[in-house]
Formats: C-alpha cells, structure tokens, sequence
C-alpha cells in the first residue's frame, strides 16, 4: 500500500497479492529481490531479503523520508517499522519491541543496527547533551559486543554467537535516557583455542576495540585486564601436557609463568590448578591428581570458562554505563522503552552439537511467539474495537517446543537426569534415555529407532524435525557441556589474583571447598529459563516483527534461489501470516488520521466537516464513495478490509490533490 511504488517494482504489501498462493508469493518476493527491492510488508511485519550488497537505503535523506510517516505513505522499509514503533511507544506510552527472526545468514544483526541508528538519528531534536551520550553509548556498545561475541562461521561471516536483547529507555519527551542488554549463551566452543572471535583473532583488531571500550568509559586498568584474559585464553590453547611414570606433568613449564604474570597469581598456584584439583572427602580435603586427559578438559574448560565470564562481565560493565542515570527520569514522568531483539538464526552444520540444539530451540521458542502475537494482536485490537473476528488455521510449532523443554520427559529434562545418574554419566546413557522416553514422538528419532534412514549416520545420532528443517544432531559432548563443570580449583586461582578486575570476575572462588555444596544448575537448564523469561518478556510488550530471508548460501548479491527461498516462506509461517492479514482488514487508521488524509475526496468532509465527531464524518465520506460495504467502524479506527479500497482512495486523493494545486495555481496568477 505503500506510496511511490509502481507495480514495476512488484506488489509492496503481500495481502496485495490476487491470490494468496506460495506461487504468487514467491514471485512477487523474486522480482521486488531482482529490482533491489529488498522489503515488503505482511501488513506491520517487514520481510526482508538479505541483498548481499551495500544499499543505497539507509541515508540520512531516507531517515528524513521515514520520519513521523505511516506505514503505507513510504515503500517498505526498516525505517517505518522502527518508527511505528518509536510512535507507538510516544503517542500511546506504550512498551513496544522488535522481534527479528530468520536463519543464520539471513540479516538479522545487519538489520537491528539500521534500527538502532534509525532512533538514534530521529531522537534529541535539542541536542541534549546527556542524551547524546546515551545514544552514542548504546551504538558504540555493540561494536564492543560484536567483536566479542561474533565469530566466522560457514553460515555467517560475521554470525552473532550470542542472543542480545537490548532495551532502550525514553523519557517523556521520547529521547533515550538509557539502556540495557541482556545476552543468551554465548558460545564457547569455537574460543577453545581461541582462533575465531575476531577480537582474539588479530591484534590489530583489538586496538580499534580498546579503543571503542575507552570511549564507552573502561578504564585502562580494565581495558589491560581484558588483553591479560584473551593473551591467557591463546597461551592455554598452547600448553600440553605430558606423563613422567604415574605423575601428569605440564610441557611447556615456560608458558605457566607467561600465563602467571599475566593472571597476577602465584606461579606454583597456576601449575597446581592445572594439576590437581581439591576434593572434599567427608571432612579430609585431598589433593588429587589429574590424569593427563582431566587435564586437558580442566585447561579446556578453564579457557572457555574465562572467555564466558570476560564477555558476561563486558556486558554488565555496558549496563552500568547505559543504565538510566536521571534520578528525575526515573522517579518521575513516564519511562518507556523499545527493545530490539537480535539472536543467532536457525543454523545446520556439518556436525551439530549442544550449542546448535540450544540455538535451534531459541528459534522454536521466537516462532511461537510469533504465532501468537501475530494471531493475538489482530484479535486483541478486534475485540477492542469490537469487530467480529474469524480464526485462520497455521501450523502450531508448540509440539516442538514441548519435545525440548517440557518436564521430565522433554529432551532438556532428559539431559538434567543424565547427568544426575549416580552410575555412569555418558553421553550413550542421555541417548538411551532419549530412546526410551521419545520413541512415539513424530518430531524425534535416532539411528537406533531408524536404522536404515540413511541421514542417520552414526550411532550417537539423533534428528529433530525443527519448524525450519531436520536437523541431526551428534549427541557427543551433551553431558559434559550440560555440566559445564569448572574445577573448584581455577575459580579461587582467579579469585585470588591481585588484579582486582579479574578478581571481581570470579567472586564464588570465595568459597572454600567445603562450603561448595550446592550443585550448580546445568547449562540447559538456565539456558531454558534465560528463553522462558525472555519469551515473557517480549509478550509483555507491543512487537513488530522483521523476518529475514536469506536468498543463497553464496553470499551472492544476485542469486535467488527459488527453493531455498520458498522454504523460509514456508517455515516462517509467512503465507499464513498473510492469510490471517487478509482474513481480517488490510488497512486501519484511527478517524482523524483518516480524515486528515482523505477529507478532500468528499464535499461532506472538505475543508471541515459540521458532524457530531471524526467517526461520523468518516462513515458520511466512505458511504458517499460507495465504500460503506467494505469497511468496519470500531471504536476509534475504521478497519479497511481489502486493500483496493485503500487504492482507490488514494487515487481519489491524488486526483483531488492534483486539482487543488490547479485551481490554487490559477488564483494566485489571477485568472480566477
Ligand atoms: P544474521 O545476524 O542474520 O546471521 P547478518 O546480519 O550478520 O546475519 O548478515 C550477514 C551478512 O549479510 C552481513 O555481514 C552483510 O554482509 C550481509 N547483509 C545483511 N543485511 C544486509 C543489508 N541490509 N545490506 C547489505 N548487506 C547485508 V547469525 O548472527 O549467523 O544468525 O547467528
Ligand atoms: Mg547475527
């Protein structure tokens, strides 16, 4: 419905369409993809194809086009999403979010930065100076954020390795006054050795980091403690160990004191953490020794464990800098917010392990959401405005959804158990478990229940029918991972350094061995609750959705891959995304809004109309038009339902508009 948008370019609103029909959806994306045309609308959500090249479409003059519009005056755009929910949030103190969903690749993370700097650059029309730190606070953040936490892989280039939500406070004249991020699982694997993430990668990166980190308000002392950690991380992808008849032994002794000066501990206390660890037996405390494989998990988990807490620590350290600051702001006046949401995508590797199932369940868990918001918003604002509504049937992805995280029998809880089992703890008992409790699920299966399927290679195999896709995951490393057991004996190392800031970092290597007794929660279990309570979240405030498609596994500015595409059509629901749209009114407007627009179509309503209120005036315009039979009066909006309506209007408007500028023309040259 968008305005300045031929056909040429392909239908800007899929409820447009003629036929809701995978065929005419798949055309319409292709040729708007093919003339650069890179977003259309499902109504208020934004499909978005990744162009794989740089766009001309994000400039300052764009932002101004974008500016205080309404959706369907503008082409489809980032921008008009951003600001219907940066009104939202203004005109109606509403708590709004943006919710953006597609697999890896798809330009997610692309995506929330043009968001972000979209409300950065319509905010603080006074230049408050206050606000003006907060905003280049929040976009400096996330570069920091991104070189800690997005790393190469072959999905991604530059693929986002934890989920962040951030939240962006506005006071009451709309202005950000703060901010704060949460992040979900960061992925640890890949820094095992440390050769991914790009702050680790390059020490020419790590400058421009610091750099950024300075700006934001580290300081120096913490800014070096973050090179200690990552100079630690790569020292310890170095160090071996070996066997001198029953005593593990460390190689290369000389990195343990590199890595000594570095952690500012007591050398024979590092030698020692990666030797031995302490175990309490009743009440004797005993040393014991590694044998050389413990020693090599402890000195994995240790790397990993540090990278982990340095990125958890970053980004509370961002939070203590962006929270609101303004006593007045939070006491008084209204505080809203926006948040963007941005995770990793729905990915399949070669060999799929915990991290993928974890992130592959976080985007079950977005793909529900949508599915009733989606479906809840229209009904809400039916009932609202006290209009009948009628139910569209879509495919329900809770049965996945269910099959990882519900109690006792759902994979999660099947896990837990595992790794509770008093006799032996491998990852074969978690498969036999999965066996055994899911044998009947349709979205389950495994090489031992489907022998001859042939995707099932491998005897630690198990598939997941995701909402996106099968996916076969490797159950090797479940339990250890789930476990994400550091020795005791590295936390109160590190607790002890007399570095501050990294003794800040470990503050339970407090504990003494036999004060430890609570075991710890397991990785999916808080990684669970992390999702249960970032779902709620999100539920709680007004979303807008930006699904991203990712048209080839090239990066190929020009490649369209209709199959490829089409399943992510498919998967994210978008066609019956439409459906619903189209079922209920493609167009709704609040009445002064409408009168605003189209009053010079009708001699009732131009320039002024004499009716009891806007509802009236608007129901005498449309029955003049003819249009009375294709639209619904709620309460404060008047609901359009088929777009051609809307059309037609706004041809009606124009020709008006047209004349009006004639008949104006002709007065002031005084022919008239
Ligand atoms: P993701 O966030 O969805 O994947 P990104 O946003 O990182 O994907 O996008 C991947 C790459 O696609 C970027 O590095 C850009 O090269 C390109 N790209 C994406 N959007 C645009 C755009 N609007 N204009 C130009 N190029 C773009 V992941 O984080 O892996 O799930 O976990
Ligand atoms: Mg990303």
């Amino acid at each position: 419905m968008a305005e300045h948008e031929s056909l040429e370019f392909g239908k800007a609103d899929f409820v447009l369409l003629d036929n809701v029909s995978m065929e005419e959806f798949m055309a319409n994306l292709k040729l708007r993809f093919e003339k650069g045309r890179i977003y259309t609308y499902i109504g208020e959500v934004v499909v978005s194809v990744n162009p794989y090249r740089a766009m001309n479409i994000y400039s300052r003059d764009v932002i101004e086009q974008y500016k205080g519009r309404e959706l369907y005056e503008r082409p489809p755009h980032l921008f008009a999403i951003a600001d219907a929910a940066y009104k939202a949030m203004k005109r109606r103190n509403k708590d709004t979010c943006i919710v953006i969903s597609g697999e890896s690749g798809a330009g997610k993370t692309e995506a929330s930065k043009y968001i972000m700097q979209y409300i950065a650059a319509i905010t603080n029309p006074n230049q408050r100076a206050e606000v003006e730190r907060v905003k280049n606070m929040l976009l400096k953040s996330n570069c920091v954020l991104e070189a800690f936490g997005n790393a190469k892989t072959n999905r991604n280039d530059n693929s986002s390795r934890f989920g962040k939500y951030m939240d962006i406070n506005f006071d009451f004249k709309g202005d950000p006054i703060g901010g704060h991020i949460n992040n979900y699982l960061l992925e640890k694997v890949c820094i095992a050795f440390g050769k991914d993430f790009s702050c680790i990668n390059d020490g020419a990166d790590f400058k421009a980091v610091a750099d950024a980190m300075k700006v934001i308000g580290f300081t120096g002392d913490e800014i070096q403690t973050v090179y200690k950690i990552l100079a630690t991380i790569l020292h310890l992808g170095n160090l071996t160990f070996g066997v001198d008849g029953d005593v593990t032994l460390i190689e290369n002794t000389k990195l343990v004191s590199v890595i000594r000066e570095l952690l500012s501990t007591k050398e024979e206390n590092v030698e020692k953490a990666l030797l031995y660890r302490t175990v309490a037996t009743g009440r004797d405390v005993i040393e014991k020794q590694h044998t050389t494989q413990e020693a090599n998990y402890g000195r994995d988990a240790l790397a990993k464990a540090m990278y982990e807490r340095l990125f958890c620590w970053i980004v509370s350290r961002i939070n203590d800098i962006i929270e609101v600051r303004n006593y007045d702001a939070k006491i008084h006046g209204k505080n809203t917010v926006i948040g963007v949401l941005d995770i990793y995508g729905f990915e399949i590797f070669q060999n799929n392990s915990f991290e993928q199932f974890c992130i592959n369940y976080c985007n079950e868990k977005l793909q529900q959401l949508f599915i009733q918001l989606v479906l809840k918003q229209e009904q809400d604002e039916y009932q609202r405005e006290g209009i009948p509504w009628k139910h569209i049937d879509y495919f329900n992805n809770q049965i996945i959804v269910d099959l990882v995280e519900q109690q006792h029998k759902g994979i999660f809880a099947v896990l837990d158990e595992a790794c509770m089992n008093v006799g032996k703890v491998t990852d074969e008992v978690f498969l036999q478990g999965l066996n055994t409790k899911l044998a009947k699920h349709a979205h389950y299966t495994s090489r031992k229940l489907s022998p001859t399927d042939k995707s099932l290679e491998f005897d630690r195999d198990f598939r997941i029918r995701h909402y996106a896709g099968d996916v076969v995951y490797s159950v090797v490393g479940f339990i250890d991972k789930n476990k994400d057991t550091l020795f005791q004996d590295f936390k109160r190392l590190l607790y002890n350094s007399s570095n501050s800031v990294l003794k800040a970092m470990w503050p339970e290597g407090k504990l003494r061995i036999t004060e430890v007794t609570k075991r710890p929660l397991t990785a999916a279990t808080l990684f669970k609750n992390s999702m249960i309570s970032l779902v709620e979240n999100l539920a709680s405030k007004e979303p807008y959705y930006v699904r991203c498609i990712k048209p080839n596994d090239v990066k190929s500015p020009l490649l369209f891959e209709h199959e490829r595409c089409r399943h992510q059509v498919e998967y994210l629901g978008l066609l019956e995304n439409v459906r619903v749209r189209r079922a209920g009114f493609a167009n709704r407007q609040t009445y002064p809004r409408f009168l605003q627009r189209y009053k010079m179509i009708s001699e009732f309503t131009w320039p002024n109309h004499d009716l009891p209120s806007d509802k009236d005036a608007v129901k005498r315009l449309l029955q003049g038009c003819g249009f009375d039979h294709d639209v619904a009066y709620g309460k404060t909006k008047v609901f359009i339902r088929t777009p051609r309506t809307l059309f037609s209007l706004e041809e009606q408007r124009a020709e008006m508009v047209q004349r009006i500028v004639l008949f104006l023309q002709k007065v002031w040259r005084g022919t008239i």
